[in-house]
């Protein structure tokens, strides 16, 4: 078993969107072991997106990540990150593949719905930023 960090973004919180995004990960087999809403501070989001500091978007990103609530949550299965990887398509929604959660509820690279991590060492790590272990069942 293996598991992953899932963040709605603002952006498909604002749309109403949380249920047919947590519906695309349990009809496909990813289980749900953690879940909360909350508001990041900008010192969240600032240390949660650290690695891409040295990137022009950076500021933007921030801004984006805090101008509203999201939806942090730990999906659990075989294969779950390259999984959850695969239901939230390309980074960019304009090249997302039909079907995709990016394709279908997001507008654009900054407001792209969803985060997910990107490796399962990243994983872990993004887990513990949000959650104990007494938090995942
Ligand atoms: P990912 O979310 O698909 O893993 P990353 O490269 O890790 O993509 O970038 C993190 C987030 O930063 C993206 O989801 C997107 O919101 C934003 N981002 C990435 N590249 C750009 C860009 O070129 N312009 C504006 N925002 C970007
Ligand atoms: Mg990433």
């Amino acid at each position: 078993m293996e598991r992953t960090l899932s963040i709605i973004k603002p952006d498909a919180v604002a749309k109403g969107v949380i249920g047919k995004i947590l519906d695309r990960f349990e009809s496909n087999g990813l289980k749900i072991v953690a879940t909360r809403k909350m508001q990041l501070s900008r010192t969240n989001a600032e240390a949660f997106y650290a690695v891409h500091a040295e990137r022009p978007f950076f500021g933007d990103l921030v801004d984006f990540m805090i101008s509203g609530p999201v939806v942090v949550t730990v999906l659990e299965g075989k294969n779950a990150m390259q999984i959850n990887r695969d239901l939230m398509g390309a980074t960019n929604p304009k090249e997302a593949e039909v079907g995709t959660i990016r394709a279908d509820f997001a507008e654009n690279i900054d407001a792209n719905a969803v985060h997910g991590s990107d490796s399962v060492e990243n994983a872990a790590i993004e887990i513990a930023f949000f959650f104990s272990e007494r938090d995942i069942s």
